[in-house]
């Protein structure tokens, strides 16, 4: 079965290769339909059964019936096609931010420039100033392009790796792998990952295989054998399949899991303990014999240790705190009951507050919290006092209506003097206020404490928004005594985000260990700017769980009556 994110995944990539062909219109188009496809409720192949494709916003005819291709045989003959027509580096190289795709395409003309590494070559061998209308500073901006693309160290984001990941396993799934896991630094929920690594436990490897090369978004096969196989999907995403003996799926799963430095200390205690641990089992060094390798829980156990969650397997204490039975009980999805950091059409968001609530509704949540930016942010569309006000009405009346309690916040911005930016009697009238950073950036260390310092000092202030402000791969944090922040936060009653969007993913994992230990309640939010955004509460709860996060340190995992008790506190 094809899932809506891979045919998504199919036209973003008829989006890209038809901008390399030129072709602005049909690129718009399929992005459109690409949009619509990820924020659609229900599944495409129920739309294509029922002959409903054209009714989703952005499907026309022509791409309705390569939709309905995807759908039945899970390719498309006409994206293939499109594809042979470039080498396939060619959508890594438009990662570069300094070349469009027109010029793409004459680097790969005039040149023969088929990857990063050909593209370095050309520009340090000054090869690309030779082409008209390229000179001496395109090779400059390009080395540097590369260097930005790499500089992310081939990371990609965790929200990125992980849908892919889901969508090879449910392929694998479907085609008879009964036992099936993301494994490495994806399941321990790592904010940036290097390659997807995935285990089936399987008596039939070589079908496992077959079925793991056939995969739709396969672009080249690296490498494949009996045990392990390597592919690389268009974008350049890499992933890695191990096939294991099912007697054998707990112990690999354990082993490919890692991290390294947590395998290094479990390798030790098992040799401590007479045994030998490796990806096939745990074994009794005198006898042989294997005493626990199809379950990974058993391997943990039968070393003494209480199993370990993955997201605390970074070889941070995880080991000794399982031995002396102190592991924490570790926040989950489930404990959380409401989003506080929602963007709205008021200002930069694409939904509007009813369906934002509607859908917090149907994910099981009991509360929602919308924030908009506030005035001056005005590339955000930030709000003037009168439409926030307007607002409050507005979700009180929603909640009236749904009885589903809206709460109306608002993500204000933190001016450069440290003060909110509305009134304090305005953001009297709101449930909570959220403070973020969003200009001035490049303040010294000081000067930036300070500023953050006098917000939560504002008796108005419940949350500081994305407290580092940094963007994984693009941004760092601003230059900001963090623990100075995180004591007063503690002492004021403000809470602190944990912010979801893949990009930010702030505060970072040991930053909320950090957090905690210094007493501070963390807030887990999505931020997000669309309904489909909302699932991104997940990578928050993940990066909280690496920070050794419990349901008891996270405000919003409280019954509404004691949030609300919390809102009145803060700034006391
Ligand atoms: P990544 O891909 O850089 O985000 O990080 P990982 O942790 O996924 O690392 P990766 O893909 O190289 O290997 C996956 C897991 O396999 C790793 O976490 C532990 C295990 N592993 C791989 N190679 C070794 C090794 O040489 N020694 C040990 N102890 N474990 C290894
Ligand atoms: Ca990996
Ligand atoms: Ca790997
Ligand atoms: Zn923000």
């Amino acid at each position: 079965m094809v899932t809506n994110s891979e045919i998504a995944a199919m036209l973003y990539e008829f989006a890209e290769l038809t901008d390399l062909e030129g072709d602005v219109f049909k690129r718009n188009a399929y992005r459109r339909a690409a949009q619509s496809i990820e924020e659609l409720d229900g599944d495409v192949a129920e739309y294509d059964r029922e002959g409903r494709l054209e009714s989703i916003p952005g499907v026309g005819k022509a791409i309705a019936q390569k939709i309905a291709e995807m759908v039945e045989t899970g390719r498309s003959a006409k994206l293939e096609e499109l594809r042979s027509k470039f080498p396939p580096g060619i959508v890594e190289l438009m990662k570069v931010p300094e070349i469009g795709p027109r010029s793409l395409v004459r680097l790969h003309q005039e040149l023969g420039i088929k990857d990063l590494e050909d593209l370095r070559q050309a520009a340090l061998q000054h090869r690309i100033r030779s082409l008209k209308g390229f000179g001496e500073r395109s090779e400059e901006n390009i080395l540097k392009g590369i260097a930005v693309v790499q500089g992310q160290g081939g990371r990609m984001l965790l929200g990125d790796a992980l849908p892919i990941a889901e969508a090879i396993a449910a392929h694998l799934r479907a085609g008879g792998c009964e036992e099936v896991s993301v494994a490495g630094s994806l399941r321990r929920r790592k904010e940036t990952i290097g390659d997807i690594d995935l285990l089936a436990g399987s008596d039939e490897p070589l079908r496992a295989m077959d079925r793991f090369v056939s995969y739709p978004r396969v672009a080249s096969v690296v490498s494949r054998g009996p045990t392990r196989s390597t592919v690389r999907l268009a974008d350049g995403t890499q992933v890695d399949l191990r096939v294991v003996p099912r007697d054998s799926y707990g112990a690999a799963l354990q082993y490919f899991t890692g991290s390294k430095e947590h395998n290094v200390v479990m390798r030790r205690i098992a040799i401590q303990k007479g045994f030998r641990l490796n990806e096939y089992g745990l074994h009794r060094r005198d006898s042989g014999e294997m005493v626990a390798g199809a379950q990974e829980a058993e391997i943990y156990r039968t070393l003494g240790l209480d199993p370990i969650p993955p997201e605390l397997r970074e070889g941070r204490g995880e080991i000794e705190a399982a031995g002396e039975h102190r592991l924490p009980s570790l926040l989950r999805l489930e404990d959380i009951r409401g989003d506080m950091h929602v963007h709205t059409v008021m200002s930069d968001g694409r939904a509007t507050m009813r369906e934002i609530a509607e859908a917090a509704f149907r994910r099981g949540y009991e509360y929602i919290g919308v924030t908009d930016h506030s005035r001056s942010l005005h590339i955000a569309h930030g709000l003037t006092v009168d439409d926030l006000l307007a607002s409050v009405e507005e979700a009180r009346q929603l909640t009236d209506e749904l009885g589903f309690p809206v709460l109306r916040g608002a993500e204000v911005d933190i001016l450069e003097d440290g003060s909110l930016d509305y009134p304090d009697e305005a953001l009297a009238q709101l449930d909570y206020v959220i403070g973020s950073v969003h200009s001035r950036f490049k303040m010294d260390r000081r000067t930036m404490t300070e500023r953050v310092m006098t917000a939560l000092s504002n008796r108005e202030l419940n949350i500081l928004g994305h407290p580092t402000g940094r963007l994984i791969g693009r941004r760092e944090g601003y230059d900001i005594d963090i623990e100075q922040v995180m004591d007063e936060a503690a002492r004021r009653g403000v809470a602190l985000e944990v912010n979801g969007f893949p990009d930010r993913m702030d505060l970072s994992d040991l930053n909320c260990r950090k957090a905690i230990e210094r007493g501070v309640t963390l807030v887990l939010d999505t931020d997000a700017h669309g309904v489909e955004q909302l699932d991104n509460m997940r990578f928050a709860v993940g990066t909280a769980r690496r920070g050794w996060a419990e349901r008891k340190d996270v405000l919003n995992a409280l019954p509404l009556d004691q949030l609300r008790r919390f809102f009145r506190v803060a700034g006391a």
